[in-house]
């Protein structure tokens, strides 16, 4: 019997909104992102595995930020150095350089010992657990393209194949690019197991091939997602079974649309009030939206309530849409106006004023880039640095 935790999509780095965790003056999604993986390494510790294997995306880009680097190797090291735990990763499409000569921040693993696979080339890595040959063939983002193909080894009695890359007829919703799909072909060999990363969501693809999804929500894309990761167990005749385990995230609160037709603004106010009463919307990140709303009207809407909201809030953005309903304007289709992070605020306040012909063109385009510098580099900036 051989048991492996598959874990992906760690995108540690990852970071958004104005808020700052009070501790550590750290962009507080960061912050979250960075806990997630430290309670799937919690959750990976108490059920005793034999190898951990990390399907991609460990980071969010190629190059995160130094104490980023350091979190995921204080982490890590809970599963390879003081548990002994044998722990392989193949880069996914965030963490890979487009420069061969650019050094993946994932080589910095090597350190903790774990058997990362960041390059252009398939790798290959081999362990033997109670007398079986575990065999783990890795496909890095960077070798997806020019891999046909593969093959499982011949010699190991479990066969696993680890790549990052979208599978056919699936769809990403809204944090990924879509630049990473595998061909079939690729994973059409009989192997025991193949780990796949880059779609967020535990998904079975087929008997043997699996999402574990991610370790965290990047966006209102993954509302419904269940972040965790996946326990995989074999025995003699190959793939036993596969068990998706959940970790506990920052709550994430889609409310119900506003149709908005024939509202004024205090009416708007109201019909928002009436959405946030009996929820409990405490640190958790909010979206409202309204659709078919008037011109004039968002911007008449109760100041104090939403900034009350803020308060409560993680983030609470209210997205003012002209049309009529959400399949008029494509189910994620840009809003007019959002109330809520303070870049976009920002950002409407000088298209506003533009608009009105109050600020020049150009001055109104050089005045939002500054700005928004400015904001970014408050949001992210460490005490001192
Ligand atoms: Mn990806």
């Amino acid at each position: 019997m051989v048991k492996i935790a598959h874990i992906s999509d760690t995108h540690l780095g990852y970071s958004r909104y104005a808020r700052l965790d009070p501790e550590s003056n750290r962009n507080q999604r960061e912050v979250d992102v960075q806990e997630a993986y430290g309670r799937a390494v919690d959750a990976i510790l108490e059920r005793d595995v034999d190898v951990v294997i990390h399907s991609g995306d460990v980071f969010d880009s190629v190059r995160p930020a130094t104490h980023v680097i350091i979190g995921f190797l204080k982490q890590t090291a809970r599963i390879t150095a003081r548990a002994g735990i044998p722990y392989v990763v193949a880069a996914g499409n965030h963490e890979t350089p487009r420069l061969r000569t650019t050094t993946a921040a994932l080589e910095y693993a090597n350190l903790v010992n774990v058997h990362s696979a960041h390059g252009f080339d398939l790798d290959y890595w081999v362990d033997e657990f109670d007398g079986v040959n575990v065999g783990v063939t890795l496909v890095p983002h960077g070798a997806v393209f020019g891999t046909g193909a593969v093959m499982p080894a011949r010699d190991a009695d479990v066969n696993i194949l680890v790549t990052h890359g979208l599978v056919h007829g699936l769809e990403t919703r809204q944090h990924e690019m879509g630049e990473a799909d595998l061909q079939p072909g690729m994973i059409s060999a009989p192997f025991d197991y193949i780990a796949l990363g880059h779609y967020h969501d535990f998904h079975k693809h087929k008997e043997n091939a699996y999402y574990s999804g991610a370790t965290e929500r990047f966006g209102f894309g993954e509302v419904d997602s269940k972040a965790g990761f996946a326990v995989v167990e074999f025995d003699g005749n190959g793939l036993e079974s596969v068990e998706h385990v959940e970790i506990e995230t920052r709550p994430m609160i889609d409310l119900p649309k506003i149709s908005a037709k024939e509202m004024d603004s205090a009416e708007l106010t109201e019909e928002v009030q009436k959405r946030v009463s009996d929820v409990d919307l405490d640190g958790a990140i909010v979206r409202l939206r309204a659709y078919d709303v008037r011109r004039g009207v968002a911007s008449g809407v109760d100041r104090e309530l939403l900034r009350d909201l803020q308060r409560r809030c993680l983030n609470f953005s209210l997205e003012i849409h002209p049309e009529e309903s959400p399949e008029a304007a494509g189910e994620d289709g840009p809003p007019s106006a959002v109330f809520g992070p303070l870049g976009e605020e920002f950002a409407h306040f000088v298209n506003s004023r533009r608009e009105r012909g109050e600020l020049e063109k150009a001055f109104a385009e050089e005045f939002l880039e500054k700005g928004r510098g400015y904001l970014t580099r408050a949001a992210s900036e460490e005490p001192g640095a």
